[in-house]
C-alpha cells in the first residue's frame, strides 16, 4: 500500500444502465458515504467521437463497437471525484468488471449481473491510473 496526501481526482460516469434503473443516486451515495467529494457533475449524452476517445485503448476487441452503442443508448452521468487515493478507492468501490463475479458490497456486485448483451453492463465507469483520470477529465470535463 502506497499511501500519499495528495488529493487526486478520478472520472467517474453512471453508464446508460445505471441511469435509466435510476441508480445514480445510490451510485453518488456510496461515493459519498465513502468520504469523497464530487467535484463536477452533469447529465449528458455523449457523442461517438466523445466515445472513441473515451475508450481507445480498446478499438479494435470484438466488444468495442457494442459498448459504444451501449454507451449512446442513453444519458450518462458524468462526475469528478475528489480524494487522497480515490482512483483506486472508487475502483474497489465498483468492484470488478464482470458484475457477475463482483464482490457482494460493491456496486456492480450488489446492483449488477450479466442480462445476456454483447457488450457488459456494468453500471459504472472510473479512471484506472492517474494518467487516464487527467485524460479522460479532459474529455468530458474540458474546462477544469
Ligand atoms: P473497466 O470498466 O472495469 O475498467 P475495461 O477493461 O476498461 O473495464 O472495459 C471497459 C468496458 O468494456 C467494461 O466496463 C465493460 O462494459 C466492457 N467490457 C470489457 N471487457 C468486455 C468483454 O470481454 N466483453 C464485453 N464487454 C466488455
Amino acid at each position: 500500500m502506497t499511501t500519499t496526501s495528495e488529493t487526486e481526482r478520478t472520472l467517474v460516469l453512471v453508464k446508460p444502465d445505471g441511469v435509466a434503473r435510476q441508480l445514480t443516486g445510490e451510485v453518488l451515495r456510496r461515493i459519498e458515504a465513502k468520504g469523497y467529494r464530487i467535484a463536477a457533475l452533469e447529465l449528458r449524452t455523449a457523442d461517438r467521437d466523445l466515445l472513441a476517445q473515451h475508450y481507445a485503448e480498446h478499438q479494435g476487441k470484438p466488444f468495442f463497437e457494442p459498448l459504444v452503442e451501449f454507451m449512446l443508448s442513453g444519458p450518462v452521468v458524468a462526475a469528478v471525484v475528489e480524494g487522497q487515493r480515490v482512483i483506486e478507492g472508487f475502483r474497489s468501490l465498483a468492484g470488478t468488471t464482470d458484475p457477475t463475479v463482483a464482490a457482494p458490497g460493491t456496486i456492480r456486485g450488489d446492483l449488477g449481473r450479466d442480462w445476456g448483451t454483447a457488450v457488459v453492463q456494468n453500471l459504472v465507469h472510473g479512471s484506472d491510473s492517474p494518467e487516464s483520470a487527467a485524460r479522460e477529465i479532459g474529455l468530458w470535463f474540458p474546462a477544469l
